[in-house]
């Protein structure tokens, strides 16, 4: 069995926050793969970035499967190579297993589950699968990671709530987290999509004017505090708005240390260690990483969205990755990351400030 995995390729709807631009870059890479055997190809979590997609121009927070249908079309209309290059694999008679991330359970939602079937062709039904949160074939277990990070952890068997206040269908069970980016930062990606991008941001900040880095780190407080102390008990009704005391916790610790990072090794090695699989393969971070725990293998398979690198006085565009990961009767015979460079321009790092102006 010869696996393919990708992770956060995080396809928006082609507006200022949707953050990949490097579909024909995707599908060359698609094409040209050759399996040995029969063969999958994983879209390993954030292949959608439903949490990015504007809905009618906004953001809504209780996300029904009509807000999450329209979202996946308009996805589809943005990034229809994506699509082809699915046609042309299940078409070889190869599977497709779509994992949830955190940006995209609302696959979760069986209307958006046959929009995608239909959009790769219906005939091929039999050849495309949504997974849930994991996958697993042989020694083989394939998630996303955000499972693994206290910030973004939901309940796979709740992921849907219904109230009466907010009309007849049941919505998304947002961890407050993905609520908080969606409703807070959302503004200032729209405002400054660049700057999200770019890595790693201890660098970025020497980048960035005091005034702006002090206006941004007080306006996170606030809303924390406010969230926390204020808004959950005025909108009690509202379960989307409850912030966990951990949550606020964590949230608070990690920006006080100036923390920016999302933390899914740890656990993922751990998940690892008492694991009887030979190969994890996550992402969720962002890092490309083949790292070994005893004589077993966690690949994490990076991202596929445009990012860059600060080095000097320019952007780099980072290279993107994937696992290639093959097994012969139980036993693995490779897990590898594989780079592909990216096609994007080098960007002058004064990009940086001509979009703070
Ligand atoms: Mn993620």
């Amino acid at each position: 069995m010869h696996i393919y995995v990708f992770s956060d390729i995080e396809l928006g709807a082609g507006t200022v926050t949707d953050d990949f631009s490097e579909d024909i870059l995707l599908k060359q890479t698609i094409e040209e793969l050759q399996p040995c055997t029969d063969a999958t190809l994983v879209f390993n979590g954030d292949t959608f970035d439903f949490m990015k997609t504007p809905y009618k121009k906004r953001y809504p927070e209780h996300i029904t499967e009509k807000i999450s249908l329209q979202k996946i079309k308009d996805i589809q209309r943005a990034h229809t190579e994506f699509f082809t290059v699915c046609t042309q694999w299940v078409r070889k008679g190869h599977n497709i297993v779509f994992v949830y991330g955190n940006h995209d359970f609302d696959l979760v939602f069986p209307k958006v589950q046959e929009q995608i079937i239909s959009f790769i062709g219906k005939k091929y039904h039999q050849k495309i699968h949504f997974s849930g949160f994991e996958w697993e074939s042989g020694p083989v277990i394939i998630e996303h990671g955000s499972q693994l990070d206290n910030f973004f952890k939901v309940d796979p068997e709740n992921l849907l709530i219904q109230r009466e206040k907010f009309g007849e269908s049941p919505f998304l069970k947002l961890p407050w987290m993905y609520t908080a980016l969606y409703k807070h930062h959302i503004q200032l990606k729209e405002e400054y999509p660049l700057l999200e991008k770019i890595k790693p941001r201890e660098k970025l900040l020497k980048h960035l004017p005091f005034n702006f880095k002090r206006h941004h780190f007080f306006g996170s407080l606030r809303y924390i505090l406010y969230s926390f102390f204020i808004d959950q008990w005025k909108r009690w009704s509202d379960p989307l708005s409850h912030m966990h005391w951990k949550d606020f916790g964590y949230t608070i610790q990690k920006l006080l240390r100036g923390s920016l990072h999302l933390d899914v090794i740890k656990r993922a090695k751990r998940k690892m260690r008492r694991s009887k699989h030979q190969v994890l393969s996550i992402g969720h971070n962002h890092e490309p990483q083949k790292l070994w725990v005893g004589n077993k293998v966690i690949l994490n398979t990076g991202n596929w969205r445009d990012e860059y690198f600060i080095e000097h006085n320019a952007l780099l565009p980072r290279p993107k990755s994937y696992a290639d990961i093959l097994y012969e009767s139980g036993k693995v015979k490779h897990a590898e990351l594989i780079y592909v460079p990216s096609t994007l321009p080098i960007l002058p790092v004064t990009r940086i400030y001509s979009e703070l102006e």
